[in-house]
């Protein structure tokens, strides 16, 4: 029995001398020592007990450690679990209790707070810094840099990656080992990647797009990257010429058209720049084309789902949709209350079927069941329509989410903190138009008679326990919350009346 991600993504590197990762401010590690490094943390990892199966839980920086560590859960059959970096301790501590983690890897200056939380949920912990340094290495140094990959079936478990949901708590989206290799190869041969390539990787490691979609693509094909912690415009101005694709949120398109420097002339080594995890705006589209000469190429995915759709390599990129079903991929547009299938041109629920659908929430069989169909249709909550040439434009969204700068954002989280606070009587959480972000998130808050929480306040007593990419960036103040006949708070409304809240 062989492990087949493992198989195509790591082992190829054991023997290649060149660069796989080139990094900021010069110098590269070869594949041969990110190998290396792979297997001397899975031989800790090993040595601190881990079994195959095990949930690995990561809250660290992007490097080419972090990325190492993944490679390492691959090789022994750990179920990697990573986490965004700006999480609070006290959103880390629901994802370690809820999917179990047998060891928590956090970032040595978090430890005072990650360490005590590892304790109480009786999971090891460990620490990996942004330069590759922390507990994790030092106990992995002296190991051996080879290690014979633990067997995988094709079902089993590679990742978990939690998603919020829009009522409740985080769920865990199951990825088996074909669900993320079968759509890494679609992706790579629909657009094209090979050896030759060199991805300019700035997106972060902890979500499907940076991880699965873009180091696994790059991996798969034997390429190399240009392996930055985080985006910054001028530093991709900076590089671009040494790359030749990237992968991209819309916010990195908007501010690099920011940027007088990003021009033709910068981009004229480029072979493919592409777009998602947000609706890209059309205009944005046509302006980096004008600047550019390169239409950008827009798909559309999903933690659950990994990519289900994408416009194609040759053939017409149409601004303002997601493209076609990828290879091995159908997807249909129901009615969102019968789930029956809707003639062509009609908006409805977007739902997806193949290889690429999750496995299921970790441990919520009765969630699994309100999402996937038995027939194997994954019901996306977004709202759709296909074309007379079958292209897929994404036309709204049922569930109640905001996504801001790439990142999803759940109201129902921040309403029920807000709702809790002193002089609050309730509050409705809108995303409307950022232009930075795409989406910035305003809370409406109605205070209880005789009182006026004030921003400052409310924002101190929520921050603890909401990543701040997640916290309202303007709070407003308002007598009562439109409802409809049903008694649900009109949120359409809201975002009409407060649509400039941060373009006005
Ligand atoms: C940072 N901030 C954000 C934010 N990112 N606020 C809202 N939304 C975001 N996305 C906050 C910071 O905490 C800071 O707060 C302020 O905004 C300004 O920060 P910044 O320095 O400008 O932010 P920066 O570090 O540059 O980050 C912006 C970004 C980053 C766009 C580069 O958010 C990013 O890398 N996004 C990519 C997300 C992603 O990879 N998504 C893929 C999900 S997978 P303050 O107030 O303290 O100053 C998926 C499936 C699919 O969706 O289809 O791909
Ligand atoms: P996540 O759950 O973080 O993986 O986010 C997935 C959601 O991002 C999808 O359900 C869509 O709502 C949205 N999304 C991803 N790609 C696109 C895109 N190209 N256009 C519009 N929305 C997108």
């Amino acid at each position: 029995m062989t492990n087949p991600l493992y198989d195509a993504l790591i082992a190829p590197q054991i023997e290649n001398d060149a660069p796989l990762l080139y990094l900021q401010g010069g110098g590269d590690v070869t594949g041969r020592d990110f190998a290396a490094q792979a297997h001397r943390f899975a031989h800790a990892l090993k040595g601190l007990g881990l079994k195959p199966g095990d949930r690995l839980a990561v809250q660290i920086a992007k490097s080419p450690e972090a990325l190492a560590l993944y490679a390492a859960a691959l090789a022994g059959g750990f179920v990697f679990l990573p986490l965004n970096t700006a999480y609070t301790p006290d959103e880390v501590a629901y994802f370690v209790e809820n999917s179990g983690a047998a060891l928590l890897v956090g970032d040595p200056a978090r430890a005072d707070t990650l360490a005590p939380v590892a304790e109480r949920l009786k999971a090891q912990f460990q620490t990996l810094d942004g330069a590759g340094g922390g507990s994790l290495t030092d106990l992995a140094a002296n190991e051996p840099a080879s290690f014979d990959a633990t067997p995988r079936g094709r079902d089993d478990l590679a990742a978990i990656l939690y998603t919020s949901g829009t009522t409740g708590r985080s769920k865990g989206a199951m990825l088996s080992q074909s669900n993320l290799l079968e759509n890494a190869q679609v992706l790579a041969q629909e657009w094209r990647f090979t050896d030759q390539d060199v991805l300019l990787h700035a997106l972060p490691i902890f979500h499907t797009h940076g991880l699965f979609v873009a180091s696994n693509v790059s991996l798969l094909t034997g390429g190399r990257m240009i392996f930055l912690p985080g985006f910054k415009a001028a530093e991709v101005v900076e590089l671009l010429p040494r790359a030749t694709a990237m992968m991209g949120v819309p916010t990195f398109y908007t501010r690099l058209l920011d940027d007088p420097a990003f021009d033709r002339d910068l981009t004229r080594h480029m072979r493919l720049f592409t777009s998602g995890s947000a609706p890209l705006l059309a205009e944005t589209h046509r302006q980096f084309e004008d600047r550019t000469g390169h239409r950008i190429l827009e798909r559309y995915g999903m933690t659950e789902t990994n990519m289900s759709t994408s416009n194609p390599y040759e053939g017409e990129r149409r601004a303002g949709t997601v493209g076609f079903p990828l290879p091995g991929v159908e997807l249909r547009i129901t009615d969102p209350d019968t789930g029956e299938e809707l003639p062509q041109g009609t908006p409805g629920m977007i739902e997806v079927r193949g290889h690429n659908v999750f496995q299921g929430y970790w441990q919520m069989p009765e969630k699994t069941a309100e999402e996937l169909r038995e027939n194997g249709f994954f019901i996306t909550g977004d709202i759709g329509v296909i074309d007379a040439d079958g292209y897929v434009s994404i036309v709204g969204r049922q569930k109640d989410l905001i996504i801001s700068g790439g990142y999803n954002i759940y109201p129902k989280e921040i309403e029920l903190l807000l709702d809790e606070q002193p002089g609050v009587l309730e509050s409705a959480v809108i995303g409307t138009p950022h232009p930075d972000f795409g989406e910035g998130v305003v809370a409406v808050i109605v205070p209880e008679p005789g009182h006026a929480p004030t921003p400052e306040a409310l924002e101190a007593a929520i921050a603890p326990q909401l990543a701040r990419f997640k916290q309202p960036k303007r709070y407003v103040l308002t007598d009562s919350l439109p409802r409809n006949t049903m008694g649900k708070v009109q949120k359409n409304l809201l975002r009409e009346e407060y649509k400039n809240s941060f373009t006005g």
